[in-house]
């Protein structure tokens, strides 16, 4: 099977399943499908596999023109019919892994492809977990179950972790050229699961097991929420020093060896950054580890849109004005610049914060126009105009989209708190930085 499964990828007459066709999902499909296979798109949604199957691109990476030009060419269609598995010779699961509200990973989506691979999969078939997950989890929810089936990894089905590293709105990186870390639960998993993605990705690098790949993308993600972390605690320590933490970090920079600069803010969003370091710290537990670094990048880094409030209130002060019944303008929702994506973004959370302590809270967004409150109620974005930002009390930066003018903020507006230093170049008294 072995040898069959090879033959297939170097001929290209393998045919490729995707379970998910989102941001990670699609723009994969389209690169296999690009590489001469015959590329299937799993999805539970039937809007998005009418959309895929008409060459319209729901997904910022994939433009409709390269879209239509697979399907047209009858190199990728989608479907809803998970029965089409038995079709396959490999499957990418690229399913989302959220957080439930206990801060317990949330793997379901993860146990329904497996239900249906497991009810229509051939032998001899490919399965590659992409969805960010806990060390483990490959050989718990994917091998443990085929292999139940009597489908014996490595000789009847090929199994491996690959991380997905795709960074939405990168005009520089992409799935074909951003480096693709995979892992097998045997050598000769890794062997198939490493050739087929080298049909379509430059560069795959090979490690050992499908934990270590599982541990890869963890450690790349904690590695940047414990930096973040880091900076923000450095800022409210400089703030209370009276030391601009803005200076001390962009002249760090300048070291051009042995430092990376990451740059305090309001909090962090998105879909990794928050939930990934959750993963790794909730399985080191079940091995009675305790990770500290993890849970206090998380303490600190949740407190952040707190901090804002603090600070929103001395400002305020200075000005013998409480947040109560201020005018307030949030510039920028989404949760970091130049994407629309509002997911776990500090924005929200400061919104909900100000509007408790009895603030007029409005927001503006060129991505992100609109988002459901606490309450249910919609919520759009304000335009931004010489009167609404005469009227505000206060006007936080909270995410610095490049489309922003902000010459025409600071002319007209009374009190910025800039948390992004956004404002680098402008030194009205009228700004605040973190
Ligand atoms: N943030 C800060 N300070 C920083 C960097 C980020 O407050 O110095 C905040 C952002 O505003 C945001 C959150 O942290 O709210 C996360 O930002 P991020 O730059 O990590 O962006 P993400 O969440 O889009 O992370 C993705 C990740 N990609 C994948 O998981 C495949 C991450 O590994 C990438 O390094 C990151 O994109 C990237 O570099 O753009």
């Amino acid at each position: 099977m072995k040898e069959t499964l090879h033959r297939k990828i170097r001929e290209k007459s393998a045919t490729i399943g995707i379970i998910g066709q989102g941001y990670v999902g699609l723009p994969l499909a389209v690169e296999f499908a690009n590489a001469g296979f015959n590329v299937i798109g799993f999805d539970i949604d039937p809007a998005k596999v009418e959309k895929i199957n008409t060459g319209v691109s729901y997904i910022v990476d994939v433009k409709s023109e390269d879209l239509k030009a697979v399907v047209a060419k009858k190199k990728l269609c989608a479907t809803a019919d998970f029965s089409r598995l038995g079709d396959v010779d490999s499957i990418s699961i690229c399913v989302p892994t959220p957080l439930r509200k206990t801060k317990d990973p949330d793997i379901s989506y993860i146990a329904a492809s497996m239900e249906q691979i497991c009810k229509y999969m051939k032998k001899g078939a490919l399965v590659v977990l992409e969805s960010t997950t806990y060390p483990g989890t490959t050989t718990e929810m994917v091998r443990e179950p085929l292999e139940q089936k009597g489908f014996k990894a490595g000789k009847d089905t090929f199994i491996c972790f690959s991380p997905e590293r795709v960074d939405p709105g990168n005009a520089v990186y992409n799935t074909k050229n951003t480096p693709k870390v995979i892992g097998g639960e045997t050598p000769a998993c890794c062997e198939l699961g490493a050739a087929l993605y080298r049909t379509c990705i430059n560069t795959v690098h090979i490690v050992g097991t499908s934990a270590e790949a599982e541990m890869v993308k963890l450690l790349e993600n904690t590695f940047r929420a414990v930096n973040i972390a880091l900076v923000n605690e450095l800022m409210m320590m400089c703030d209370r020093m009276g030391i601009n933490i803005w200076n001390v970090i962009n002249a760090a920079a300048t070291k051009p060896f042995g430092f990376m600069p990451f740059y305090p803010g309001p909090g962090i969003g998105g879909h990794c950054i928050p939930l990934d370091p959750m993963y790794l710290s909730w399985k080191a537990k079940t091995y009675d580890f305790y990770n500290r670094f993890i849970e206090l990048a998380t303490d600190i880094n949740g407190n952040m849109p707190y901090y804002v409030i603090h600070r929103v209130s001395r400002i305020l002060n200075q000005h013998e004005k409480p947040i109560k019944n201020s005018k307030i303008l949030i510039l920028g929702m989404a949760y970091k610049a130049n994407v629309d994506d509002l997911r776990e973004s500090p924005g929200l959370e400061l919104y909900r914060l100000l509007r408790a302590e009895g603030a007029y809270v409005v927001f503006n967004d060129p991505h992100a126009t609109s988002f459901k409150s606490m309450l249910g109620k919609i919520v759009r974005s304000t335009d931004l105009t010489e009167e609404t930002l005469k009227n505000q009390d206060l006007i936080i930066v909270v995410t610095n989209h490049k489309t922003y003018d902000y010459g025409f903020v600071v002319k007209h507006a009374k009190l910025i708190l800039d948390t992004r230093n956004a404002l680098g170049l402008f030194t009205e008294p009228s700004i605040v930085r973190l």
